[in-house]
């Protein structure tokens, strides 16, 4: 074997470990806060596998992330500066110990939910291979994350479409403190890819040359178009699950078993006989027998990881605290895309909503070949509301994808391949499915930008229909608007008419935050006017109507309530002011306050139950904005606190019909 790869895997493994233990001991003194999960005895893993990927390939890995991010040649100072939470971390002491990314290295993060590496892994997998690159994705996992459905959901995709990644189990045996064989009915992992037709092979985890010529075959093959490959490799931590973990439920004979087999025992301790004969040594006796390494260089290797640990934790200790206004910067949504037109002469006669978002979809999709469409029968099918109707045809199935049914992956997936530089367009099938993909909508998407200290952005839309439709029972007729709302770092809309829903789809597929979609059930099939030569910000709440005496601020079905019941006042002399707000996430204040000013009265109108909802945080901030000028409390209207009932009559009463908008306006108009 090639000497001085060699030399790098020997040097690597000594500087993980000295990294490591060094990291301990700035946490034992307070230095690092948070949870800190250190790799002792697993080094051989990561060190043999990302030693044998190309500049190209993306890396994705778990919260145990630090060595990876060392043998990928993210610095030291770097990584050491990021536990310790400073500004010139790699994520900007905004990720810590757990979220190191580097986009630049393709190392594209370690992430603290467990079982979320999988969806990322086959999105950047995704976008290699819609885009025929020869690049792989290697995905870390541990043996307690195979547990998890995204493992088996993510497999399965991956061996559906022949997706480049190499998964590779980190299996220590223990999840946190529980055994494998207390977890896991299958204890060997490898086994298990073959459910999914996918290779799964075993090798020695603190063997090194093991690892390395196993991941180096695996990926050659990955790359030439063989599709997934699991890699199971067996070590062991010799330290507890974290900083906070003594490992009391392991027993000692078993840790002096493994510890006997550490790789890099003879070299820590080169000075000590018992070192030597009671460590397999494999992988150093191979070092020093082959010549790659002289006994006096390993002193050499130690002096020279010695430096660079120190300089680490100097670099960290002098580095400046990362400021609030970088918080802020990175926190902001980033600028909305400009309103962007067809050519003047393109206005189109009135179409349905379905239509719209159709001809949005196809449009966008016309003059951009990153983006891609994908959910539950949105191909062959055309889409449960018609939606994506005819764009297999036009896009082939690379770029409009039916999905099997897997909701938190394939939104998931949307994230890995929107890091990767692509902009998918997701579609849950109906809002209530989303429930099933909050890991992805919740503690992916929003929050990539955050953790890579502002290097990743994450240009996904999310659309799902919702509301309250026909019929369609407690499970089916629900809505998220108000869930979603205090998740920072997502964009929100909500079009009423087929308008906004041409337009708001087509700059959320320009945008470069997660933006989500909530179009509304009974709106599909409503027609109106299109004109695509004029389009106003994403974000900017409307005036429907313009009025004099009452402000009503509505979304989606209930603005067109809200507009209808504002005829009905009108009737009798009083002049209501109709606002759609169109974006939940940010609301246009502005909008709604020079609205309010006017009017000195306010109602808000919204279809899901006023507990907690949206309309609770516009009255309360209205309240507080416009107290002096209002002449009566802001008032709201809303959904009963009721799952839906199936009966049409009782249905029909659990939500606010132009009837009763236009009754709570007389009373207003009248001062109570
Ligand atoms: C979804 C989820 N559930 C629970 C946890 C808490 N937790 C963090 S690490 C861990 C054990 C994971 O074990 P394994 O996947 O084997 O990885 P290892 O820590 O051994 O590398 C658990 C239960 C979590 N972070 N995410």
């Amino acid at each position: 074997m090639d000497r001085t790869l060699l030399r790098t895997l020997l040097a690597d493994m000594v500087l993980a470990r000295a990294f490591e233990e060094r990291a301990a001991a700035e946490y034992a003194q307070g230095k690092i806060g948070g949870f800190l999960h250190l790799y002792p005895g697993e080094e051989a893993i990561a060190t043999g596998v990302i030693r044998a990927a190309e500049p190209g390939d993306y890396l994705v890995t778990t919260y145990r992330e630090h060595v990876h991010a060392l043998v990928r040649g993210v610095p030291p100072d770097r990584i050491m500066a990021e536990l310790f939470g400073k500004a010139t971390g790699s994520s900007q002491g905004m990720g810590g110990s757990m979220h190191i990314f580097d986009r630049e290295r393709r190392f594209m993060g370690g992430y603290g939910i467990v079982g979320e590496t999988f969806p990322v892994a086959i999105g950047l997998a995704y976008a290699i291979a819609s885009r025929r690159l020869p690049e792989a994705v290697i995905c870390f996992f541990g043996d307690g994350a195979v547990n998890q459905g995204t493992f088996h959901e993510s497999l399965n995709m991956a061996a559906l479409w022949n997706l480049p990644v190499l998964f590779v189990c980190e299996n220590n045996l223990y999840q946190i403190g529980t055994e494998i064989r207390r977890h896991s009915a299958v204890t060997d992992v490898y086994r298990r890819s073959s459910a999914y037709h996918i290779p799964g092979h075993q090798v020695d985890g603190m063997d090194v040359l093991a690892v390395h010529s196993a991941a180096e075959e695996a990926l050659a093959t990955i790359r030439s178009g063989g599709g997934p490959i699991l890699l199971e490799c067996l070590a062991y931590r010799y330290r507890g699950h974290s900083m906070a973990d003594p490992g009391t439920y392991r027993p000692a004979q078993e840790i002096a078993a493994w510890r006997a087999r550490d790789p890099l025992a003879p070299l820590l301790r080169p000075s000590s006989g018992e070192a030597a004969t009671d460590s397999l040594a494999r992988f150093s006796a191979h070092c020093l027998e082959c010549g790659a390494v002289a006994e006096d260089s390993i002193r050499a290797i130690h002096d020279e990881v010695k430096g660079k640990v120190d300089a680490a934790v100097a670099f960290a200790e002098a580095s400046p605290e990362p400021t609030m206004d970088r918080l802020q910067e990175i926190s902001s949504l980033l600028p909305p895309p400009l309103p962007q037109g067809s050519a003047p002469g393109d206005a189109s006669p009135p179409l349905m909503t379905w239509q719209a978002i159709n001809r949005a979809l196809d449009e966008e999709m016309a003059g951009d070949d990153s983006i891609f469409v994908m959910g539950e029968d949105v191909a062959l099918f055309g889409g449960t509301y018609r939606t994506t109707e005819g764009l297999l045809a036009k896009y082939g199935e690379w770029r409009v994808r039916d999905t099997p049914i897997s909701e938190n992956s394939f939104t998931g997936l949307g994230v890995g391949a929107a890091m990767a530089g692509m902009r998918p367009v997701v579609e849950i099938m109906t809002v209530n499915f989303a429930f099933m993909a909050f890991d992805a909508l919740i503690n992916l998407a929003p929050k990539i930008r955050l953790m890579s200290g502002g290097q990743i952005p994450v240009p996904l839309v999310v659309r799902m229909p919702g509301g309250v439709a026909h019929q369609l029972g407690a499970q089916h007729s629900q809505r998220i608007d108000a869930l979603l709302m205090n998740v920072p770092g997502l964009r929100i809309v909500a079009p009423s008419t087929p308008q906004d829903a041409y337009s708001q789809l087509r700059m959320a597929i320009r945008s470069d935050d997660p933006v989500i979609v909530l179009e509304h059930e009974r709106l599909y099939f409503e027609s109106g006017p299109l004109d695509a030569t004029r389009l106003p910000p994403m974000d900017k709440a409307l005036v429907r109507r313009p009025g004099r005496d009452i402000t009503v601020v509505a979304w989606s079905r209930m603005s067109g309530l809200a507009l209808e019941a504002a005829e009905t006042l009108a009737k009798d002399g009083v002049s209501v002011e109709v606002i759609d707000l169109r974006s939940l996430a940010p609301i246009d204040w502005e909008t709604l306050v020079v609205s309010v000013e006017k009017t000195h009265r306010a109602l808000v109108v919204e279809e899901n139950c006023l507990i907690a909802g949206a309309g609770a945080e516009i009255a309360a901030t209205l309240s507080e904005r416009c107290f002096p000028l209002l002449d009566a409390p802001v008032r709201r209207l809303g959904g009963l606190f009721v799952s839906t009932p199936f009966n049409r009559t009782l249905e029909d009463q659990t939500i606010p019909d132009t009837a009763a908008i236009a009754e709570l306006l007389r009373k207003m108009a009248a001062g109570s």
